[in-house]
């Protein structure tokens, strides 16, 4: 008998600024119907899922956009879907804006997180994204903002592997994806399936000629992720044109070969599913990468010492450019 887990990729058209909480509820739980009918054990829903992507305007005083985030999960708009989940015994990951107050009660953080549900309603854990994207200054000249460091933190706890679903669980956001620190921290702690909601523009400001490459991007980074650890992969999206901006789609769900074998079609509200045997994370961590066997850490101080890049010193004077001699 091998460990097996069906689970829903649960992607998002546009929410708009307008919608409402309740609006959005409604579609996560006709996605969740959906995944019931398709014997789905756990569902995963995008980045941010239950508002609009609303870096991508500023405004100075960051209390003003309050009502993006949430204080307290559940509440009174998400309880319907806690109830429901818990009801149909299907777990879920759901992205969501989070304010809450440090343990002195005196401060505020505004974390970008993920909750993950366990299929009879206990909370499994909270991750709070790392690697917060963008800017956190006001740019006027930009078409949108992607103004995440000016209303996120970084999360404070890491990447963390919780025991859950029959497995070894991890959780990621967005921008994390494309970092192999964020594959290889969870790696290490032997990670079966990690969970990563995310809402990407096509549009890449700062470099126009990466749009065209954005969905191979996407799947490159978590194609690698996956492949290289030994782990599940699913990745989903907020899709579409929000407010004008064109987000990726693309939602997958990826095996421990490297391999996709599940997309979305469209970008609009889209389940996808795909019956993942954890067991199969052993043929690649027990062989190829076997950790244990081929990891040279010795050599990878640098990683973490480190923050950018330190070029190697010279070890001979740089040739005199010969234009420049008389
Ligand atoms: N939400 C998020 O993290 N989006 C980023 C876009 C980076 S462009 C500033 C991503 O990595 O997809």
């Amino acid at each position: 008998m091998t460990r097996q887990l069906t689970i829903g990729a649960a992607q998002l058209g546009p929410v708009n600024r307008s919608d409402e909480r309740g609006a959005v509820v409604e579609r996560l739980l006709a996605l969740l119907h959906q995944g019931e009918r398709r014997g789905v054990e756990l569902v995963v829903f995008p980045e941010l899922a239950l508002t609009t992507f609303f870096p991508r305007w500023y405004v100075d005083d960051l209390t003003e956009t309050d009502h993006f985030y949430e204080t307290e999960m559940p509440n009174a708009a998400t309880q319907p879907l806690f109830d429901e989940a818990r009801r149909l015994g299907i777990g879920f990951a759901l992205g969501f804006a989070e304010r809450t107050l440090d343990s002195t009660g005196a401060t505020t953080h505004r974390y970008n997180s993920q909750i993950l549900v366990e299929r009879d309603g206990s909370v499994v854990a909270t991750y709070r994204k790392m690697h917060i994207p963008g800017h956190a200054d006001h740019e006027p000249d930009r078409p949108f903002q992607h103004a995440e460091r000016h209303y996120f933190e970084p999360g404070p706890d890491g990447f963390g592997v919780w025991h859950a679903f029959g497995g070894l669980v991890g959780m990621a956001i967005c921008n994390d994806r494309r970092w192999p620190e964020t594959y290889r921290v969870m790696g290490l702690q032997g990670v079966e399936v990690v969970l990563i909601g995310y809402t990407t523009p096509i549009h890449y400001v700062p470099d126009p000629s990466q749009d065209a490459l954005a969905g191979f991007h996407n799947r490159l980074v978590m194609s690698s992720g996956a492949y290289q650890n030994g782990t599940w992969v699913v990745g989903v999206a907020k899709a579409g044109p929000e407010e004008g901006v064109e987000l990726l789609g693309q939602s997958s769900i990826i095996a421990p070969s490297g391999e996709v074998v599940a997309q979305t079609l469209t970008t609009r509200d889209e389940l996808i599913t795909a019956t993942c045997d954890l067991d199969w994370c052993a043929r690649y961590k027990q062989t190829l990468f076997d950790f244990d066997r081929y990891r040279l850490p010795e050599h990878y101080t640098r990683i973490t010492a480190q923050r950018g890049v330190i070029e190697p010193p010279r070890l001979t004077e740089p040739p005199s450019d010969p234009r420049g001699q008389q």
